[in-house]
């Protein structure tokens, strides 16, 4: 090999303050492991030392704790984009500590390619293997690495053994031309490859490489489907079915994206027990466990991803069984939530929600309208392009203390235009060929828990004044205003 061997220390003396910092994976898999926690220790250092370190961070989404957690502890965020999950960044961004821009994931090497960031300093990626001539074999997590190995002047290789050898193919890199000559992407299913299985470096640009030996996932405590999450998750399949019967969902059904976290395993899992639903393909942004399962029993046929978000466990099933390496293609996130594509193949999206007002505006990314929880992500990329786009929520939180369904969402990430379908453990309320009012009847009326719909009618009752959507600037928030007030949305008053 032609590159430099590097320890973490020494390729973290080559990030420097103020620097733009690129970073492969999304979500855990594929992020740098062992260089961003040697950054994090020499910042501290700088700090002790009384200087400045502070550098702002690209990714494709959330990162692991080696990244965000690690550097957050060490006060070395200035900026972040374009999401997060970690707990001890999140408290530094919700003090206004860390600038952080909550961007759609499709479109942040774009903007970058576009100049809107600057340049890039450097890039730390992880990988499976680089050849002499810049050809790299990436990790479980695809994110922004291509572009970012594209517009960085330096680059930075983490090389992990124990991503296994049997990953090569399974990536597919493909970076499209920018306007006024971008054309199409050719990928016209969710199982076509558009690119390459590897991303390219200028070898020029290879500062060195940090040989890793990190575990690829690990095993978190499994939340099982509970009695809401099961009921939600069977709301969707009667959706589904009864869109199929009216034709409206061709009889070879269509690719589904299915975000993460316990609701969408739960709709997975009751896709995977539907006799009804036939053998599916999965054009999406993330697989979880519950997606392995599906590519096991056969009811889903292929899975087109930015990233494996497997347990440990579940990684090393996938790659003891060869014969499921054909059904799945790991993508960067421009193509994996690719706007173009996601229509044109008619993708149903499934994202959960924070909160959904009765218009059918939702909220995805700030609690009470401040706090931000994790990000927009990719729901906007899905969402916006779905064939039929579905938001997920529990009716109600903490209790009865939380509402799901408010008047008004106390913050908008996807407006009333782009939500088709709302699905609680309550019912499914169908916005399609409906005018604001009647949407508000159709939420209330299937998606509200029935504590809070007396409420909510009382709230509309108020409204009815007039207009073609009825709000009341006085109440609009009261739901929220009694959560503060009184730690219960129930006390909220309408008079
Ligand atoms: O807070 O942990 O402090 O108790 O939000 O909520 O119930 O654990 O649910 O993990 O599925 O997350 C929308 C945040 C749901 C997630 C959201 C509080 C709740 C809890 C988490 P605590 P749960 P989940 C794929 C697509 C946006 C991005 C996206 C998300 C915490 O799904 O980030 O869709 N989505 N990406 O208590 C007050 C409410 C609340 C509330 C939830 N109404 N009021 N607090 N919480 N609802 C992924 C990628 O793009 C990579």
């Amino acid at each position: 090999m032609i590159y430099p061997i590097l320890t973490a220390e020494e390729a973290a003396e080559y990030v420097k303050h103020g620097m733009n910092v690129g970073v492969s994976g999304f979500t855990a898999p594929g992020s740098p492991k062992v260089v961003p926690p040697a950054v994090a220790a020499k910042a501290r250092s700088e700090h002790e030392a009384g200087r400045e370190f502070k550098i702002n961070i690209f990714s494709g989404a959330s990162t692991s704790d080696y990244l965000d957690g690690e550097l957050a502890r060490a006060n070395a965020v200035n900026y972040r984009t374009p999401y997060q999950s970690s707990g001890d960044l999140r408290k530094s961004i919700n003090i206004g500590e860390i600038h952080y821009n909550d961007r759609h994931l499709s479109e942040l090497t774009q903007e970058f390619r576009y100049g809107y960031y600057g340049k890039m300093d450097i890039a730390i990626v992880e990988a499976q293997s680089i050849t002499d001539d810049g050809e790299i074999v990436l990790g479980t997590g695809v994110g922004n690495a291509p572009t970012w190995l594209q517009v960085a002047d330096k680059v930075i290789i983490e090389l992990n053994d124990q991503i296994p050898e049997s990953i090569h193919g399974l990536h597919d890199i493909y970076i499209p031309l920018d306007p006024p000559v971008r054309r199409e992407i050719p990928i016209y299913h969710a199982h076509d490859r558009a690119g390459k299985p590897t991303a390219h470096v200028d070898p020029k640009k290879v500062l060195g490489v940090v040989k890793t030996s990190m575990p690829l996932g690990k095993n978190d405590p499994f939340t099982p489907v509970d009695d809401t999450t099961r009921r939600i998750g069977e709301n969707v399949c009667e959706f589904l079915i009864n869109e199929m019967k009216q034709g409206r969902i061709p009889k070879s059904f269509l690719p589904i994206q299915s975000g993460v976290g316990n609701i969408a395993n739960a709709v997975l899992d009751a896709l995977e027990n539907s006799t009804e639903i036939p053998a599916f393909e999965m054009y999406t942004e993330v697989v979880q466990d519950s997606v392995l399962k599906l590519l096991e029993s056969g009811r889903c046929t292929f899975a087109s991803t930015c990233s494996m978000t497997f347990s440990h466990d579940a990684m090393m099933e996938f790659f003891a069984k060869p014969e499921l390496h054909d059904h799945i293609l790991m993508r960067p996130a421009e193509i994996s939530n690719n706007p173009e594509v996601v229509r044109r193949i008619g993708v149903i999206s499934m994202n959960t929600a924070i909160e959904a007002d009765l218009f059918g505006n939702i909220n995805s990314s700030h609690v009470g309208g401040t706090r931000l929880m994790n990000g927009i992500g990719g729901s906007g990329d899905f969402t916006r392009n779905a064939y039929t786009s579905i938001f997920l929520c529990p009716s109600i939180k903490k209790d009865d203390c939380i509402s799901t369904i408010v008047p008004m969402v106390a913050h908008v990430d996807h407006t009333v235009h782009s939500v088709d379908i709302i699905v609680t453990d309550q019912g499914v309320a169908d916005l399609r060929f409906k005018d604001p009012v009647q949407c508000a009847e159709e939420i209330i009326e299937n998606c509200a828990h029935p504590v809070y719909r007396p409420l909510l009618r009382e709230y509309l009752k108020m409204c009815k004044k007039g207009g073609h959507i009825l709000m009341d600037p006085d109440h609009a928030l009261a739901f929220h205003a009694a959560l503060n007030r009184e730690g219960d949305m129930r006390k909220a008053r309408f008079e």
